[in-house]
């Protein structure tokens, strides 16, 4: 539509200009490429935005230090390890795949502070579903939440595929 709409006032004032009907069917055939190359530009070109997670909360991103938690499956059972750590808001949880997997991290909404699930959802990249990982697969491999904008409170968190094992933890934010 757009390019009939601008072929037409091309014309006009081509045909205005010239009066010439030769002249007007040579410019509009030179003016047509640029135009259709520059159609599609409007609806490809502008991605549209990430969808603000449920809640509204956008991701904040850490700014204090970052925590490791390794995640372990050995003849001694499956767990988190440490499985209860205490660290400041704005801090980083890593948590680092070690053996028996495949682990993950999530959270119970109906157990962590209501004030700031929606945040913390927001925070976890990659999300199975809401508050929960993807799976770690494979040694070596992290998953890193960023408890910024996360208010203090006691956080309990579990491995999904583990949980009936034991295999859950706290994180305390002072
Ligand atoms: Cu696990």
């Amino acid at each position: 539509m757009r390019f009939y709409g601008i072929s037409l006032i091309v014309g006009a004032v081509i045909l205005g200009a010239c009066g010439g009907g030769e002249n007007k069917a040579t410019d509009t055939s030179k003016v047509a490429p640029s135009t259709g190359a520059a159609a599609p530009a409007p609806t490809t070109g502008a991605p549209a935005p990430a969808a603000p997670a449920a809640g509204g909360a956008t991701k904040v991103a850490a700014t204090g230090a970052t925590h490791e938690v390794k995640m372990i499956g050995d003849d001694k059972g499956y767990r988190f390890d440490p499985a209860n750590l205490t660290i400041k808001s704005g801090d980083v949880v890593r948590f680092t795949m070690v053996s028996g997997g495949p682990h993950n991290v999530a959270f119970d909404p109906a157990t962590i502070p209501a004030d700031s699930k929606a945040q913390l959802d927001a925070n976890m990249d990659n999300k199975l579903s809401e508050l929960s990982s993807p799976m770690l697969m494979n040694p070596d491999e992290h998953y890193d939440i960023s408890f910024g904008g996360i208010k203090p409170g006691v956080y309990p968190f579990h491995c999904t595929p583990h949980l009936a094992m034991g295999m859950k933890g706290v994180i305390t934010v002072q």
